[in-house]
Formats: C-alpha cells, structure tokens, sequence
C-alpha cells in the first residue's frame, strides 16, 4: 500500500493511519506518526540585503548582498550544491572577491558591492565550473535576475517609508495580490533609476528623427539605408504626423513645433492621388492629428482631423457602411475591389470618429463610425468573429468562412470595443461585447484550462511565497480554422493582448470582475512572458513576425518559418509591457523592456535611423530599407511611457488608439 501525502510548506504535521479489517471483531491496526516534510532542491534564489530597507541602497557604500535559496514553495533554505558567482550588468559596480558565493546549510550565500554612483543594474547568478551548458546558465540567469538600485546619499531620505508601486489607474486586485515582494525602494527612486534608459529611448527616437527630418521630410517614410523617402500613403509626411504626440511625450518642444508648422502650412490632402489604405490613414493619420489635439488642446490639430475626417467619410460609408480597403483621397475614389472586407479594418476606426464628435460636437463622424459597427454586428456573429466579413458593397453583411485569431487581420477590432467604452463609459454595450468575445478567447489559447489555473492561483494568492510558486504558464495564442483546427502559430501582433486584458482589468466595474479577475490576470502574465520569449530567444534578440508553436504542453515556440522572420521593430510587446507595469509596479516588466531596447540598439540601428531586419536568426541582421512609421509612433513611445515615471501620461485621462495616441478621455 502505499499512501500519496502532499504538502505545500516544509513542516513537521501528524499523519494518523488506521487499517481496520473487515469485522468489527478484528484488530485495528493503528498508527500515529509525525511525518516531516523537508524542502526540495532549490528552485529559486532571492537577493536582498538588511541595508536596503530605506528604498534602494547608498551609492559608494559597502553592502552585503545575501542571496537565499528557496525551494518551489517558496521556504528558505534547500542545500544548494556547487558554487556560484553573481553577475552583474553594470560595468561600474565593484564585486568583492570576483562575486563567487558559497551557500551554507541554511542556504544562504553573501558577496560585498558597492557602487560608485546611483544607478539601476541587474544582478544574476551563474554556476562556476564549465559542467554547465550555455542553455542551463540562461535558465539560472533569467530565473535569478534582480534589479537593484543605487541612490546617492541624501540623509533627509533615510529611513523614508516606502511608498507603494506606481499606479493610476484602480490596478486589478488580483495583480495587486501577486506584486513582487516589495523591496522597499520608493517609487521615485525608482524612476529615477530607470530614468537614464527613459533618455535613452528618447535619443533613440532622435536619432531615427534626425534621419527622417534630413532625408525624407515631408515625405511618409525614411528609407534609412538608401537614404531616401517613399510615400507609402499617397505623401502626407505620414511619420510627421505619426510622431506628434511621441514628440509632445518626450517633450521635444522644437521638434514638436516644427512638426506642427508643417501641419499647418505644408499637409497637403489635395496631393494624395494615390489609392492608400483606409485603414492606415485613420489609426495613423487621423489618430496622429487627434492625438496632437488632446494632448495640446491646440484647434489646428483639430481642424487637420476634421478636413482629413472629410475626405475619409465617403471611404467608410459603402453601401453596407464596411470600409473600402484602399481609397484616392485627392480624387475621392476607390477601386471596387470584391476583396474581403478585414475585421481589424472595419473595428478600428470607430475610436477616431468618436472622437472628432466628441471634440467638435458634430454628431456626423459618430454616425459613420456607429454605422460600421452595426454594419459588423448585423454580419450576426458575436464574441470571437472571423477575420473575413463580406466586401464593402455586399448587402447584408456576411461573415466569411475563415479563420479565428486575436493578431493579424482581427487585434484591434477588439482592442477598439473595450477602448470605445472606455471612450464613452456611459455605453456599457461595448464593454459587455468585449468581454462576451474576451470569455470566448480562451478557445484560442494554451494551455486550456484556465479556470483551474484560477482556483491554484487563489491558493497560491493566500501568501506571497505560495504566490511565487504558482507563476502563470506562458501562454500562448494561436489561431482557430473556419473548421475548429488549431493553427499552431503564434503572431507578435497578438501581444497587444496582454496589455488590453489588463488595461481592461484594471477598469471593469466589480461585478463584471468576478472570478474573470484572476483568470484573465494569469493569462495577462502569462501571455507577456510568451511574447518576451518571441523576442529573447531570437539570435538577435528582436521578435519575429511570428512562432510556430508546439501542439503538446508545455506548448513551447517550435521554430520560426522563413516567411515570419522578418522584424519591422513592432510594438506589440513594449505596449504590454508598459500596461503590465503601469498596473502592477512590477520592475520585471520594465528589465524585459530594457531588453528589447538593447536588441533594437544592437541590431536595428543605421547611420540615418532603425531599420527593419530581414531575419530575426542571423547575426549580424541584414537590414530591410525602411522604417516604418509605428516605430516612432509606438514603438519608442511604449519604451519611454515604460521607464518614465506615470505621470508622463495618465491612463485615466487618455485612451490610447491602436496606434498609440493618446485621445481625451471624459472627465470623470
Ligand atoms: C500598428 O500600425 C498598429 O499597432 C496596428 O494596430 C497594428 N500594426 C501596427 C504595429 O505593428
């Protein structure tokens, strides 16, 4: 017989075992004896010091780091066999004794440092001795990596309390139940540690700027390797426009201004003959002009939208009110095209047009964008729609038979639901088809099931060790055929999906909450991991288009197909991240960030700007000639609002459209 006892702590408890036979006659075999569960091997290591309690440790001053030892339940202490050193990022920080760390019996390893000057760095551990091979030293690095930070001395500080992280929106009370052990380092602090990188990604965006502005002005991209510009939108200085409010963020006054003379003497719709896509000019176009208005509340920015708006209003007014794909601003046309209408296309410019009624206070631009809406749900699918919908001039609408996803073709279709809620919080109706297609998105994802997930999770959620114990999956999205199989690939444009999750956590009234709240949390976190893993497991370190995902758990990237490994330096995964941090305060997010930043500087950046990259796998990339406009539209944007403090926008105030600009939120 044997009998199968679990527990989750390491601890002494009383087992008693009574074998009674059949007949009330027989003996009763009775045991009673104490059982002691020990730890399991270590699984992960905690770095803190006695000295940091104030909020980050003192620049120039000797501190112990003690590094413990923790068994999967989070209990100190497991022998750790070998030895091991600890590493650090920071050129600057002075290790003693080469950082090699021996762990006694209570698991506990110590190593001196100090550090000339405030700064953020990251620590790690490494196994000495070469028995270990390159893949389980990048295991033990990402599992122990910790940022510390460095302040200069101020003694009007000492012994501050620390605040809370940085939060300014209501966060979801299931992230707030999960936030990182707190380390005690005040939130300006903080960001003042991370502020440096902040600069970084804004000389970044400066230097795609100055490129852009040198060889391509006026025109809508910067071929960053020929030098030259292409207008890829019929020639409305598209990363002009796409830039405003980047440059309003960062505050890059001169630019700013600069780019706003050309808004008001040089944008030229008159010249865009060519045919352009519709969908294109509204998220970046409109959205840049509106996006320049909230921030800056100046009316040209506003009247621009409303002329742009114009020229738009008959491209989305077909005879079923879908989209036309392509249309000639200039000539007011488009060419019948009997293609499929795109449901990321017909979902993603009701956000716009509401504004501008919003803004102006003329009805005309809501009543397009409502018409389109109707137009998608008169197609008579609700929650997870197909990617496909009828062609513009088909009457009624239709849905197509084809594929199910949340990337490509479909994102910001249900990015816009919830946004448009958040839009207009009085029109509950868009929340609640959010959440009934956000209920049906599990379909999509692996692992399956989440509702156990969230039982474990609450468990685990009673106490911060158990919580750390009972990390989230990394899941994955995929795709589902018109005939319910599995497209084991996963797209970088589904990362949005995280940050959208919980930006819609964080402002769901409580009784649309319920057990969604831990469920979708996990699946937030989770999610996020996996599109950092699309970027960190690249030989460059930049994401692919897409993965091909493994059909057995753990449900592991595969491999990347020759057709996805291309990198436009899409944002996707900077946008989630920065929820994610915004929401829980969670330095992890923003070290994860740091890293996509690197790969870009390392392998994207040219004399003239950032180029895309041919293939994600070889090192050094081949460069693509060009750059597209959502890199300084979003891409450098999320990186910089993810290292600055939250002020630098207030997610209560602002909306973001799907390309990143911020659009006025009712004051509440
Ligand atoms: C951007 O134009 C927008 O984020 C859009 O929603 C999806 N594609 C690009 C960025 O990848």
């Amino acid at each position: 017989m044997q009998l199968d006892i679990e527990n989750e702590a390491a601890e002494w408890v009383s087992a008693e075992v009574s074998i009674e036979g059949p007949a009330v006659s027989t003996d009763v075999l009775q045991h009673t004896s104490r059982i002691q569960f020990v730890s399991g091997p270590a699984s992960k290591f905690s770095i803190r010091s006695p000295d940091n309690s104030g909020g980050g440790w003192t620049a120039q001053v000797f501190v112990e780091v003690v590094v413990y030892s923790e068994d999967r339940f989070g209990n100190q202490g497991p022998a750790v066999a070998g030895s091991f050193v600890l590493r650090t990022d920071s050129k600057s920080l002075e290790v003693q004794g080469g950082g090699l760390l021996e762990f006694d019996e209570r698991g506990e390893g110590r190593v001196t440092v100090r550090s000339p000057h405030a700064q953020s760095l990251d620590v790690w551990l490494e196994r000495t001795g070469n028995s270990n091979s390159k893949a389980q030293q990048r295991a033990l690095m990402l599992s122990t990596v910790q940022s510390l930070y460095f302040k200069e001395a101020d003694p009007g500080k000492a012994g501050a309390t620390p605040s809370p992280p940085p939060t300014t929106t209501k966060p979801p009370k299931a992230a707030l139940a999960r936030l990182p052990r707190d380390d005690g380092v005040r939130k300006e602090d903080r960001d003042a540690a991370w502020k440096p990188l902040a600069d970084e990604v804004k000389e970044a965006f400066m230097h795609a700027w100055r490129g852009y502005r040198k060889y391509a002005w006026g025109k809508d991209e910067l071929q960053p390797l020929s030098k030259k510009g292409r207008d890829s939108f019929g020639g409305m200085g598209m990363t002009i426009l796409d830039s405003l409010s980047t440059m309003w963020l960062m505050g890059l006054d001169a630019e700013f201004e600069e780019a706003a003379v050309f808004v008001e003497r040089d944008l030229d719709f008159s010249k865009c003959t060519e045919e352009v896509s519709v969908f294109e000019v509204i998220i970046r176009a409109l959205g840049g002009l509106l996006g320049a208005h909230s921030l800056t509340r100046r009316k040209l920015f506003l009247e621009r939208a409303e002329e742009l708006a114009k020229l738009l209003i008959p491209a989305v007014s077909s005879s079923s009110a879908l989209p036309w794909p392509k249309w000639s601003l200039a000539l007011g046309r488009g060419t019948p095209s009997g293609e499929p209408t795109i449901l990321a296309e017909a979902g993603s410019l009701q956000l716009e047009f509401r504004q501008l009624s919003i803004e102006t206070g003329d009805p005309s631009y809501r009543k397009v964008a409502d018409a389109t809406s109707a137009a998608i749900q008169a197609a008579g699918v609700s929650g997870l729609m197909p990617v496909y919908l009828t062609p513009p001039d088909h009457n009624p609408p239709r849905p197509l038979a084809s594929k199910f996803a949340i990337g490509a073709l479909a994102d910001s279709y249900y990015e816009y639901l919830l946004k448009q809620w958040l839009q207009s919080p009085g029109e509950v109706s868009w929340k609640d088809r959010w959440i009934e297609a956000m209920d049906e998105m599990p379909a999509l994802v692996r692992p399956k099931n989440l509702s156990e997930l969230s039982a474990g999770a609450a468990r685990a959620a009673k106490s911060p060790a158990m919580a750390s114990a009972s990390a989230p999956p990394r899941f994955k999205v995929m795709q589902m055929s018109s005939n319910g199989d599995m497209v084991w690939t996963m797209d970088h444009l589904s990362c949005f999906m995280p940050g959208m999750l919980a930006l819609g956590l964080a402002n769901l009234p409580d009784e649309d909450l319920k057990d969604r709240n831990e469920t979708w949390w996990r699946l937030a976190e989770g999610l996020t991991e996996s599109c950092v893993g699309l970027w960190a497991f690249s030989k460059s370190g930049l994401s692919p288009e897409f993965a091909t995902v493994n059909s057995k758990p753990p449900f592991d990237f595969k491999e990347v197909p020759p057709q996805g490994r291309y990198s436009f330096l899409r944002p996707e995964t900077a946008e989630s991240l920065f929820y994610l941090y915004r929401f829980t305060g969670d330095e992890r997010y923003r070290r994860w960030g740091r890293d996509i930043f690197r790969a870009i500087q390392q392998h994207a950046k040219v004399d003239v700007g950032y180029a895309s990259v041919k293939n994600v796998n070889k090192v050094p990339t081949e460069k693509l000639d060009e750059m597209q406009s959502f890199v300084f539209a979003e891409t450098f944007k999320y990186l910089f609002l993810l290292f600055s403090p939250a002020d630098a926008l207030d997610l209560d105030k602002y909306v973001l459209n799907t390309e990143g600009h911020p659009l006025r939120r009712p004051e509440r």
